[in-house]
């Protein structure tokens, strides 16, 4: 039966209802008549979630459209089981009754084999019907006594036997009957939980221990050989609500020493192996960017680029079955032409492409090269021509900015044309007339594509997108940069002009709604970009007139597709501009709140999560409102270098790579407890195998507290919110991987790694000047620059120094300094671990001293005398 994908339709219920009090269960409460219903042990039965877990014999292929699977039934076989439908896993209890049911219709007259039974040989059968069919939709129902127990059991449809091809198709099948299957239970591995890739070795480490000790317990951290290396004791944190698990905290970050596979013990339990290194992030760097080639639509995605199992022939260029994307039509009564929107990023795990959340996913693509341009510790290079596998390596163009492009172009060929009622407004999606089953790879979709009504809010999009464009490449192909500007001008001017068309939020058939009716903040995210391209006053004036502009645009849950405030504040920190010296204090004065507001998120949270919605609401793609705020984060760093900012940076990182309550990195391909079964229509190995999981670096939604699909529903109801997960292709409300979720995994990893390893490491060469800035009667400032005069990187660097006098440091910037007696001893930040050649790192400290205390006159590095 087909689904309505997102939300009951209400027109439905109403009957529902009336069948329901036009029968009632006299003194039985509803909820206890639905607690008495037979259990069903049939999943899917519905075909609402395409084809799995059903299964089909090769020469029997079977698809699910419209909620209804048909399967190609061959000629000349001789037997019943020589073509079958079926599902596994099927449990039966001997003496219990049950009852089989379905719907079904056969293209020619047509006997087949309705049975339960066992899987595998003998095969015995605890029914076995013989089913005439035809073409009228007929429902059928057996009632039956199971003679066999099994928990793994089977219903198969044989329907072989025809000397003629047929057509077979089925629909609502149920087996009702026999235990309800046991609850249940995540699978979450030792408890003790880590960062199962690693940590920096200069980065805070913290890892948690679930137990129901009320005391400190001893923990151990082992090296790949089982030495023991670092050991130390627990701090009991009490019961964490987002997950109803008791905690301790582990914290072992003052072990700065590199190596893989470590390991850390503690109350019994031993956690996933994990590295210290300070690459960790350089591959998740580009695996998160080459996430977006695989999703790109209208173009083989190549082998050369993707390897074998990811290649895949173009999707949606009008090549049959396909029907779009090269001319197509508006939703009918919408417009009377059609657009070339071929293109572009698939949303998803659909086949969708939406302006409006593919204009935050372009955007922060573009803004992960950006930051490379003004950021201190960043190097465009790093993200340069030749740093990702696409086609448009060598073309003299960041990679980075080739796929954005890709996106961009598709963005504004979703404007309404010139001379059309709506010109300059985006249309806000284009997809599929009806929702697709899986597994189904692009270029087979054989759904009509249709243009949806313009919005505003895409048309906004447009307009910062375009801006944004307009500025990056103005360098590299002034004709685009040009083309993108006036689009965007466009757009902002057509969106004055219609500022509140908003999407249907009913329209969500085929392809999600998408839908927002509060769009004054898109309206300032745009005259931001706007303004940062062109420095004309009209958009400043747009910019500070805004609500947004005063408002405090980091909220809890963080910034997201439908409020992208953010988005214009942090460019407008970080973007060269003509802002005046207090203008520009103002806004980096906000970014830097809202970072000091997630670091006191992350402080209080048991897992260091630097995200805590309102209520612990976990919304539809969580890890990407984490990933969000951690992007604040970061570029509150950016803006000052206090290393409190990284430090929620990493612990950020810790949640989303497994130091979490379910135990697992939401990141394909990283970690050793990995999701890795994301909703996806191509990479759909969970349903058949000879398609591939997803590629390494995409990101899962995350914890949900609405678990709006069957698959969350039946499992996870009653979820604590860090729970609410299930790492099934089905769970696409917890499950899926987006290109607006990916965007930021790519902008943190990239930052990320520019933290940890673009700049220097250590060697034996190196100069410590110690100069005293400020002194006083009983207190002085001095700084301290560490110079790298050697030709290897100095990593990890610890300065050290002993007082003559009575000084003693009470507070120090940009290291992490402690006092023994007269020896001091200052650690390298997380940020700032590695000093290379030719280069320096500066630290600050204060302290009180009385008269006759003469700065010290020799320092060692890394235990090395330094000059
Ligand atoms: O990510 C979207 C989420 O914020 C919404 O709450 C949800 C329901 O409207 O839709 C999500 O987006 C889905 C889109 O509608 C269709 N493509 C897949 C997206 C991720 O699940």
């Amino acid at each position: 039966m087909r689904r309505s994908r997102r939300r009951p339709n209400p027109n439905l219920l109403v009957p529902l209802l009336a069948t329901a009090l036009a029968v009632p269960l006299a003194g039985v409460p509803a909820s206890v008549a639905a607690a008495q219903q037979p259990a069903e042990q049939v999943s899917n039965g519905d075909f609402a979630e395409g084809l799995p877990p059903w299964w089909h014999t090769e020469n029997t292929p079977a698809t699910v459209l419209d909620g209804t699977l048909c399967a190609d039934v061959p000629g000349d076989t001789a037997n019943p089981w020589d073509a079958i439908i079926g599902q596994n896993d099927i449990a039966l209890v001997g003496g219990e009754s049950y009852e089989l049911s379905f719907t079904a219709t056969a293209s020619v007259p047509a006997t087949i084999s309705a049975n339960v039974q066992l899987a595998a040989e003998p095969y015995t059968s605890a029914l076995s019907e013989r089913v005439a069919l035809g073409a009228e939709a007929t429902q059928f129902s057996y009632s039956f006594t199971s003679a066999l127990t099994t928990d793994t059991g089977q219903v198969a449809f044989q329907v072989g036997g025809s000397a003629e091809p047929w057509t077979f198709c089925l629909d609502d099948v149920s087996l009702r009957g026999g235990e309800a299957p046991p609850p249940y239970e995540p699978d979450t591995g030792p408890r003790v939980r880590v960062n199962q890739v690693g940590y920096l070795p200069a980065g805070p480490k913290h890892a948690n221990l679930v137990t129901d000790s009320a005391e400190p317990v001893t923990w151990q951290l082992a090296d790949a050989d089982g030495t023991v290396v670092d050991k130390g004791t627990s701090s009991p944190q009490g019961v964490d609500p987002t997950s109803n698990q008791s905690t301790h905290r582990i914290d072992f970050s003052d072990y700065r020493r590199g190596g893989a596979g470590y390991t850390l013990t503690a109350d019994g339990e031993t956690s996933h192996p994990f590295d210290i290194r300070a690459d960790i992030y350089s591959s998740l760097r580009t695996d998160s960017l080459a996430f977006f080639y695989h999703q790109r639509s209208g173009v083989e995605i190549e082998p050369e680029y993707v390897g074998d199992s990811y290649a895949r022939p173009a999707g949606h260029l009008q090549m049959p079955p396909n029907q779009g994307d090269v001319e197509v039509p508006c939703q009918p009564g919408v417009c009377d032409y059609t657009l070339d929107v071929s293109g572009g990023w698939y949303d998803a795990g659909d086949h969708g492409k939406y302006v409006v959340n593919g204009g935050i996913s372009a955007a922060q693509v573009l803004s992960t090269y950006e930051r490379t341009l003004h950021a201190d510790r960043a190097d465009p290079a790093r993200l340069g021509d030749g740093s990702l596998a696409v086609p448009e390596q060598g073309n003299g163009v960041p990679d980075v900015l080739d796929e954005a492009r890709w996106q961009v172009e598709f963005l504004l060929s979703m404007q309404v044309p010139t001379g059309q009622e709506l010109a300059g407004m985006a249309h806000h999606k284009v997809h599929d007339e009806n929702w697709t089953g899986l597994p189904l790879l692009p270029h087979e979709d054989p759904e009509r594509r249709e243009l949806h009504p313009a919005s505003t809010a895409a048309t906004l999009n447009l307009a910062a997108v375009g801006a944004q464009c307009a500025r990056l490449f103005a360098r590299y192909d002034a004709d685009f940069a040009a083309r993108c500007l006036r689009a965007a001008e466009t757009a902002w001017g057509a969106a004055k002009a219609h500022p509140a068309r908003y999407a249907d939020p009913d329209d969500g058939v085929g392809g999600g709604a998408y839908s927002d009716t509060d769009v004054t903040d898109e309206f300032y995210w745009a005259a931001a970009e706007l303004y940062l391209t062109t420095g004309s006053g009209e958009y400043w004036t747009e910019v500070s007139s805004s609500e947004h502009h005063d408002a405090d645009v980091f909220t809890d849950g963080g910034f997201g597709w439908a409020s992208v405030a953010a988005l214009g504040m942090l460019n407008l920190a970080t973007v060269p501009s003509e802002l005046s010296a207090e203008r520009l204090t103002f806004v980096r004065d906000a970014v830097v709140r809202g970072a000091q507001r997630y670091v006191a998120t992350a402080n209080a949270e048991a897992y260091d999560l630097p995200y805590a919605p309102a209520g612990y609401d976990y919304v539809w793609g969580s890890n990407s409102q984490v990933l969000n705020n951690m992007v604040v984060l970061a570029t509150a760093h950016d803006l000052t270098g206090r290393g409190e900012f990284a430090d929620a940076v990493l612990t950020g990182w810790d949640y989303l790579l497994g130091r979490n309550p379910l135990n697992r990195s939401y990141v394909t391909g990283y970690g050793e407890h990995d999701a890795r079964n994301q909703h996806h229509r191509f990479w759909a190995n969970q349903l058949d195998t000879s398609l591939p999981n997803p590629p390494a670096g995409s990101l899962a939604g995350g914890p949900n507290t609405g678990i709006q699909d069957p698959v969350a529903a039946e499992h996870l109801a009653g979820c604590a919110p860090a729970l609410c997960y299930i790492d099934d292709i089905g769970s696409w409300a917890t499950n899926e991987v987006t290109i607006n979720w990916n965007a930021p995994l790519a902008w943190m990893a990239s930052f990320t790694d520019d933290l940890a390893t673009a700049q220097p490491p250590g060697g034996s060469s190196c100069t410590v000047s110690y100069r005293v800035q400020s002194e006083w009667a009983d207190g002085f400032v001095a700084e301290v620059v560490v110079a790298n005069t050697g030709t290897a990187p100095m990593r990890d660097w610890t300065v050290a120094w002993q007082y003559a006098g009575d000084q003693r440091v009470t507070s120090a910037w940009n290291a992490q300094v402690t006092q023994a007696g007269r020896a001091v001893t200052a650690k390298s930040p997380a940020w700032n671990g590695t000093i290379e050649p030719g280069d320096s790192a500066r630290f600050g400290v204060q302290g009180t001293r009385h008269g006759g205390s003469p700065p010290p006159g020799s320092f060692t590095v890394n235990g090395v005398p330094c000059g």
